[in-house]
């Protein structure tokens, strides 16, 4: 059956209970599913479940079961698989859920989409250019996309891009923006050039700083003086090997709502420093003031604060290489499992510039884990594949839990970490959910 397409926002502003129900499976209101699940009890919960909780005792008190808070939705977007999660569609906001993401080379149709404007229209690939300019480049240059391939030598590179804000949906108090749970990532095989080819092309000076990106999409008020995004990394990420100028996903052309005919990938940092639709890049001999660069986008404070508290713009820092995470990505949430039948998990896990150095994963709440076996990555800032056999002794309802930790050895929390305003970095260990009958 299709499905209709209505826009979040309007149905937010007709009727929010309604729209939370369809995304969250939820109601907002205070007597809401998820606050009366907070305070219920082990029997009420066990019902909502349709079975027993296998090591209960070791459950956190207050903790949702996941099988309860998964989120749903009833829109579909063109060109993305169907099962794909819309949070909001002006601007398109779309995320994958966890066994959507089991391929080792994540699809273009299961690439999540995260847009701050309206995709550009009429997208011509052979007139498309990109400029060179900035403080730190002498004389700005343009190129065709054709220049781009017949100048410079082409990369392929598996690289792991993720929204600062995946994961936002968990924080309490809750941070606005787009309620992402675990689906705005995603390692795609990129080709293109190596910026640091084309920097030095256009003879980059040693007074650089910054890159900051331009894109065509249009800001969302349709005022083409407006710049939706323009966001940028210091001049040492931009120059890595990996970080390329692309024009290819999984060897075809980008998806539309994924950047064509031209973006910048950078791996390991948030997916916001990866430019789509882009026009233009500029070196700067300053940190990168385009829109989105400045206090609170994309920044978190420099220490830790109360949930709740309000922080000072000077006392916050702009988000570099993301934090260490990982996904179970089969089962699929929810599986139905037999007694004593073994079986077979596997996933992803990446730690923004680094190596993830190990796996574990737990079936009894966090009390005790067990090692997965843990593949290296393709090349550098790409997930890596995991795999475990678990063989479950009771009849009830199952968490498996997953913990990546990096090679300085920094693991995942259990729980929600570091409370900020805008909702950032949330690496909390998975969760899914299985029952055995
Ligand atoms: N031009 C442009 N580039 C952009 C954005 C955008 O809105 N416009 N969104 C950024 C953000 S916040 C993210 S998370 C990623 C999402 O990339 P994807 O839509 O291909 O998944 O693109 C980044 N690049
Ligand atoms: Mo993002």
């Amino acid at each position: 059956m299709k499905k209709k397409r209505i826009g979040i926002h309007e149905l937010y502003a007709k009727d929010p209970i309604e729209a939370d129900r369809l995304l969250w499976g939820r109601e907002s209101d205070p007597a809401s599913r998820r606050g009366f699940l907070k305070q219920a009890g082990l029997a009420a919960m066990s019902l909502a479940l349709g079975s027993k909780i296998v090591h209960a005792n070791e459950m956190p008190a207050g903790l949702i079961p996941t099988l309860l808070d998964q989120p749903q939705s009833d829109f579909e977007l063109p060109g993305k698989h169907p099962d794909l999660v819309v949070l909001n569609d002006k601007p398109w906001n779309v995320e994958t859920p966890a066994h959507l993401l089991d391929d080792v080379i994540t699809p273009a149709d299961k690439f999540f989409v995260r847009n701050n404007g309206l995709v550009p229209e009429n997208i011509d690939v052979d007139t498309w250019e990109l400029t060179i300019d900035g403080e730190s480049i002498p004389e700005p240059i343009t190129f065709s996309i054709a220049q781009l391939k017949e100048l410079f030598k082409a990369y392929t590179y598996q690289l792991t891009i993720e929204c600062g804000g995946n994961g936002r949906a968990e924080f309490n108090p809750p941070a606005k923006g787009n309620q992402w749970s675990t689906g705005a990532v995603a390692c795609a095989s990129w080709t293109g050039v190596r910026l640091k080819d084309v920097l030095e092309y256009c003879k980059v000076k040693s007074d650089a700083v910054y890159i900051g990106y331009y894109g065509k999409d249009l800001h969302l008020s349709r005022n083409p003086q407006k710049v939706t995004i323009s966001r940028g990394v210091p001049i040492k990420k931009a120059l890595e090997d990996e970080t390329l100028i692309a024009w290819a996903m999984n060897g075809e052309d980008i998806p539309v709502l994924n950047g064509h005919p031209l973006r910048l990938v950078i791996g390991g940092w948030p997916a916001s420093v990866s430019g789509k639709w882009l026009t233009r890049i500029s070196v700067r001999n300053i940190i990168h003031d385009g829109s989105k660069m400045e206090a609170p986008s994309y920044r978190v404070p420099k220490y830790p604060v109360a949930p709740g508290e309000t922080v000072k713009d000077e006392d916050m820092k702009i988000i570099e290489s993301m934090p260490v995470k990982s996904l179970i990505t089969y089962p699929k949430t929810g599986a139905t499992v037999k007694k004593g039948q073994t079986i077979k998990l596997r996933g992803h896990a990446w730690a923004g510039d680094l190596a993830v150095k190990e796996m574990h994963i737990s079936v009894d709440f966090g009390a005790t884990w067990q090692k997965a076996n843990l593949k290296p990555a393709p090349n550098r800032l790409a997930w890596q594949s995991w795999d475990a056999s678990i063989s479950l002794k009771e009849e009830g309802y199952y968490e498996v839990w997953a913990k990546a930790t990096d090679e300085k050895g920094i693991s995942q929390p259990m729980v929600v970490p570091g409370w900020n305003p805008k909702g950032y970095l949330n690496n909390a260990t998975h969760r899914i959910a299985l029952k055995v009958i």
